[in-house]
């Protein structure tokens, strides 16, 4: 089944924020931000911008009726910069006017007298200096200080990973109004309606039920709007509530590149210990996170690094610390992976580095030490339906690996100028919230008295077709026509106390809350249908719309049953609740059971270089991905693809630069490039592993958001092998990204 979205997105018709109607008299805002990474607010000049015919009013913290304050994990961020700004394109003023470029002239009007003081961009260098986010964590196994002595072979080194711009197709932004006096009701084009909703009372100082947040669907989102949309909402909010007026607020491009954080660079040290056959003995690592200037999801993508710092491995003697460093950038937030990657990149860069020094390939190490049934991760949970060896077994059949790296052995003996690579990636990735309580979700169904079906979840669609995979199961339980399903916006009058649309799993949540109202539904009309038949409910199905008694078909249809169950003053509406069985962490003791499951996958990534000119292409990428029993092959099989560009992406092309003082060089997208058609890899396939599927899976369905992201970190082991190929004393490192300009200069220094 096709995303049910495909037709109204081609044909331009799916609304999305900047395209809901607006009511007369709409205000539109424009945000003044700091124009550098630290320094302290002397004044601030208003009056020309506020004489502005058209400006209707300039708010700052001091207009703020609650808490100038929208940090969600730790109250350390505030709405507008009050005495002193702490990164380049804070929030200082919101302008809103009668039109989007008055308000724009206004914004230029203001004088901003601002004492600038040194900034902070390095998290080495902030944690020297103290200034840390939250105490560091470390998460440790066996004993890693006794076993380096039993290791035959010790490397140690130093990996970087650069941040990642989100580039949602939409941008941010929310529309905000007045309802009956003292409410309000606000579009945002966020992944968290309840945390918009949460941060909004506490800015205005109101309780949440005056607040009402709809979310129809984004166009795009990527973590960039977990927590993030929540300042650009409540921005909105204020306006609309002091002035009585609907207020848009919608950033231009470059205004959202400059103000949002972005995924987390990282800079990590790592030392490994390998036996005399290879196994991993000894692993430990210490990541400096360049969290930005306040703590935003940094914490909790600290704890997402901790429990994928040992990747797909099984490492019996490890110890790994984060430290989540304070700077002076935007500050950092969700994004894809949500730090997994970052700690998954320095195990790779270990075992790349050990290989490369015990002249071997990397892929040796990999399968020696790939987890085994009822291993024990380093946080304690043991895996179980470990799907990773046969994964990768089946990649290197299927794709016939050993053929394939000897073609390019061979192509590179023929081959001066022109040199190729090749890198296996495993990947292992946790799935739930790690945050125990996040993981509930709520679902409401009302079928109306036509037979037709209305669902509200807290499940926002972003493009990943989570509304096609609920509308699948609904259909699947009452057996109905996909047709008679409506997927109603996300509401939080609706549905209360989501948690965001994250972490992967949007589907498993939603959908078992789903599943629970549908399963309730579906009893009841079996109770009626028997009333009306003279059978027992049990003796009672439904498929494809008709009602059967004892396998006998019989006069009733969905419609008539729905039409007999109302005036037998049956319920038709059910609120299904769903909280994930079994997890639980302990955060003193660093162990528990925090995931619901993993998913497992290998990559076989291959790559060519121009050694004259540093270009390259991603020539193959073949992948065996676990989905468990797959709901939709179509929507899977998008989300695998778009996952591996954008994690091609992050490791080759995108680099994000800002200068020594904290300002945004890459700020626009022709200094900022992302993989295009034209630099996605030629070949993508992708074979579904034959599983059955986790029990806490959506119908054995396992999540499929971030999992493939990580196959793109092998693109850049494999040009990091070719550029080894042409040059093997390179000093190439392990530093992502790897652009064409930093290959052209690995192919030819030492
Ligand atoms: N968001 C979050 C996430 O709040 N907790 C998580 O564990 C998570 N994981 C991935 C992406 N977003
Ligand atoms: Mo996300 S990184 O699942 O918001």
């Amino acid at each position: 089944m096709n995303n049910i979205d495909s037709s109204s997105h081609v044909t331009g018709k799916s609304v999305y924020l900047d395209d809901i109607p607006v009511l007369r008299g709409t205000l539109y805002g424009v945000v003044v931000t700091s124009p550098v990474a630290h320094g302290k607010i002397r004044n601030i000049d208003f009056s020309a911008a506020a004489a502005l015919p058209g400006v209707e009013r300039i708010f700052s913290w001091k207009d703020i009726p609650g808490k100038n304050q929208i940090g969600g994990i730790i109250e350390d961020e505030p709405l507008f910069a009050e005495h002193e700004v702490d990164y380049c394109g804070q929030p200082v003023l919101l302008i809103v006017a009668s039109d989007k470029s008055t308000a724009r002239k206004a914004c230029n009007l203001i004088k901003l007298d601002i004492e600038e003081e040194a900034a902070l961009t390095d998290p080495r260098e902030a944690k020297e200096k103290g200034m840390l986010l939250i105490p560091p964590r470390t998460f440790r196994t066996g004993n890693t200080e006794s076993a380096w002595a039993r290791c035959k072979y010790v490397f140690e080194g130093r990996t970087e990973t650069g941040g990642q711009e989100h580039l949602y197709l939409e941008t941010q932004g929310a529309y905000a109004y007045p309802v009956n006096g003292n409410s309000l009701k606000i579009f945002s084009s966020t992944q968290g309606p309840a945390a918009v909703q949460k941060t909004i009372a506490k800015v205005l100082g109101i309780p949440m039920h005056r607040i009402e947040v709809d979310v129809e669907r984004l166009g795009g989102a990527f973590g960039g709007k977990e927590d993030q949309a929540s300042g650009f909402a409540a921005m909105a909010a204020l306006a609309s509530f002091l002035t009585g007026k609907p207020v848009k607020l919608v950033p231009e491009r470059w205004e959202d590149i400059l103000m949002t954080g972005k995924r987390h660079p990282y800079s990590s040290d790592f030392k490994i210990g390998l036996s005399e056959d290879f196994k991993i003995i000894a692993y430990k690592a210490a990541l400096y996170q360049n969290g930005g200037a306040a703590a935003d999801l940094s914490p909790a993508i600290m704890e997402r690094t901790l429990l994928h710092s040992t990747n797909a491995y099984f490492i019996p003697n490890s110890e790994v610390t984060v430290f989540s460093c304070r700077t002076n950038l935007p500050p950092n937030t969700a994004f894809r992976g949500f730090g997994a990657p970052q700690g998954m990149f320095v195990i790779e860069s270990a075992i790349a580095m050990a290989a490369e020094k015990l002249n071997v390939p990397a892929r040796l190490i990999q399968e020696k030490n790939l987890l085994a049934e009822n291993d024990r991760f380093q946080y304690g949970q043991a895996a179980t339906d470990v799907n990773i060896g046969i994964c990768w077994e089946t990649a290197h059949k299927l794709f016939e690996t050993e053929t394939l790296e000897r073609e390019i052995d061979l192509f590179n003996e023929n081959n001066h100028l022109t040199k190729k690579g090749m890198a296996l990636m495993p990947i292992c990735f946790g799935i739930s919230f790690t945050k125990t309580p996040m993981n509930q979700a709520r679902a409401l169904v009302h079928i109306f008295q036509d037979g037709s079906i209305s669902i509200s979840t807290g499940a926002v669609e972003m493009g990943q077709g989570v509304n096609t995979k609920l509308s699948q199961i609904a259909a699947a339980v009452f057996s109905v026509d996909i047709g008679r399903i409506r997927m109603e916006p996300v509401n939080t009058t609706r549905t209360a106390n989501t948690s965001p649309t994250a972490a992967s799993t949007g589907a498993d949540l939603n959908g078992n809350a789903l599943l629970s109202a549908c399963n309730e539904l579906l009893e009841r009309l079996k109770t009626a249908a028997g009333e009306v038949l003279g059978y027992n409910p049990v003796d009672i199905m439904i498929i494809d719309e008709k009602v059967f008694a004892s396998g006998k078909s019989t006069d009733l249809n969905w419609e008539k049953l729905i039409e007999a169950a109302f005036l037998k003053r049956i319920c038709l509406t059910e609120n299904g609740h769903y909280a994930t069985p079994l997890i639980h962490f302990d955060k003193n003791k660093e162990k528990g059971h925090p995931f619901a499951y993993h998913v497992y996958g290998t990559a076989v990534v291959t790559v060519t270089v121009d050694c004259l000119r540093g270009i390259y292409s991603v020539d193959e990428v073949l992948i065996v991905h676990d989905f468990g029993n797959s709901l939709n092959q179509t929507i899977d099989t998008g989300q695998v693809e778009g996952a591996v560009v954008m994690g091609i992406g992050w490791m080759t092309m995108e680099e994000i630069l800002f200068d020594m003082k904290g300002k945004l060089l890459s700020n626009s997208l022709s200094n900022y490039k992302v993989p295009d058609i034209y630099s996605a890899p030629k070949t993508i396939k992708c074979h579904a592993l034959e599983t059955e599927g986790p029990r806490l899976a959506i119908m054995k369905s396992k999540a499929i958001g971030e999992p493939p992201f990580m196959y793109g970190i092998g693109a850049y082991f494999a040009l990091r092998n070719a550029v080894k190929a042409f040059n093997p004393k390179s000093g190439i490192g392990f530093k992502a990204p790897l652009t064409p300009e930093k290959i052209l200069m690995n192919l030819y220094n030492s």
